[in-house]
């Protein structure tokens, strides 16, 4: 169970303030999803760190594409908040000030 085969994902980069828009594709046998969480953050996870900053849970073969807007600066991670998946399952989330 990992994010783009790896572990951790793939850094995802983003400016403060700009639209991102995420595609999750789970091409995996089990339940999966994506919440953007605070850094120090473990679960139980209750709320994103933006509005709309999550999937659903996506079953095997099951793709979601959502959009938010991160619009603080700072390290965030990503992760699957299905329980016990995100030992393997997260990584860094960056959102960088517009200079
Ligand atoms: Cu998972």
């Amino acid at each position: 169970m990992r994010y783009g085969g790896q572990t951790p994902g793939p850094v995802l980069k983003v400016r403060a303030g700009q639209r991102v828009r995420l595609v999750l594709e789970n091409r995996d046998q089990l339940q999966h999803d994506l919440w953007v969480v605070g850094p120090e953050e473990r679960a139980p996870y209750l709320d994103p760190a933006f509005p709309g900053a999550r999937t659903r849970i996506l079953g095997p073969g099951e793709r979601e594409e959502i959009r938010f807007v991160p619009d603080r600066p700072g390290r965030y991670r990503y992760v699957c908040t299905v329980p016990g998946h995100d030992a393997t399952m997260y990584g860094e989330f960056l959102v960088e000030a517009v200079p």
